[in-house]
């Protein structure tokens, strides 16, 4: 298992995305050396890869990160808006719409310029008349990505789909464990597995433990989120922050034999002052060592 981060910490100024080469040489500059893609923000029609010279873009990132030693192998993929932020599939930033199908397209292509290893994508959910019918969202989310997942396959990139979580609108699929598992052996194939996001595993879990789910998620876990919160909002804080349960987190990785990223996913550096961003990638920096220091 190694340490990395997703570069939103440096990426993102008030909400808004750009400016990956500089966000690499400052994620670097901290001392982590793997890093995550943040690929969903041009869907947004943020950041410089949303232009017609993405690929132009996209090789600046993988040349800068290839100069200072960084690897990337882990990204997000762009996400759909969830069930009840919508009415049809679509509307803008939801996955029929042909602008959200292209940045996937595109963020596939870029993962494979950058050597990504595991992508990673949300579950869809279904707006089916029956209603949180795991049948028809399995059915749904096949039909959806099989092509793409294909595309990736070819470039030699793995997928891994991330668990979601309940919000206080109601049920959404690819939440548990079971349902995740369920999902990845309906794609059939090698190159499809399985990221466990601690924060919505909180959420979804609250008092409770979510930690047997990590272990039953374990043999096909290629893919890590690393965020605390306090078993409600998605406040994506450093570990130790909220109430995620990191201590027996940790053994369970290591007794599964986790070995791929243990990805830093935070995003409370949005607000700050630049240089108030340095301090505070440090110690997520220091944290995410001083963690993997436990279990090595
Ligand atoms: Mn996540």
């Amino acid at each position: 298992m190694e340490l990395s981060t997703m570069l939103n910490m440096y990426l993102v100024k008030n909400g808004v995305a750009g400016g990956y080469v500089e966000a690499v040489r400052r994620t670097r500059k901290i001392g982590f050396t793997n890093m995550d893609l943040p690929l969903d923000w041009m869907a947004k029609g943020q950041s410089e890869l949303a232009g017609d010279d993405w690929k132009k873009q996209a090789e600046a990132i993988v040349n800068e990160g290839a100069k200072l030693g960084v690897r990337f192998p882990q990204a997000h993929l762009c996400f759909a808006k969830g069930p009840f932020d919508r009415i049809r599939a679509d509307e803008p930033l939801c996955e029929e719409d042909p602008w959200f199908k292209e940045c996937l397209d595109r963020g596939i292509e870029i993962c494979a310029m950058a050597g990504v290893k595991w992508a990673v994508v949300h579950p869809l959910s279904t707006l089916s008349p029956v209603g949180f019918d795991v049948d028809d969202d399995i059915a749904y989310n096949v039909a959806y990505y099989t092509p793409f997942f294909e595309k990736a396959g070819k470039l030699g990139v793995g997928i891994a789909i991330e668990n979601m979580c309940d919000t206080s609108k109601g049920r959404r699929f690819g939440v548990t464990a079971w349902e995740l598992i369920a999902l990845m052996k309906a794609f059939r194939s090698d190159n499809v597995r399985l990221c466990w996001d601690f924060g919505h595993g909180k959420r979804t879990y609250k008092e409770l433990d979510q930690v047997p789910s990590v272990r039953k998620v374990g043999p096909y876990l290629r893919a890590t989120h690393v965020d605390d919160n306090y078993g409600a909002d998605d406040l994506h804080m450093p570990p130790y922050q909220g109430k995620v349960e990191w201590t027996s987190i940790m053994r369970a990785l290591k007794e599964v034999g986790y070995d791929d990223m243990f990805d830093m996913e935070t995003r409370f550096t949005q607000l700050m002052p630049e240089d108030a961003k340095d301090l505070s990638c440090r110690l997520v920096y220091e944290l995410g060592m001083h963690m993997l220091s436990l279990v090595e």
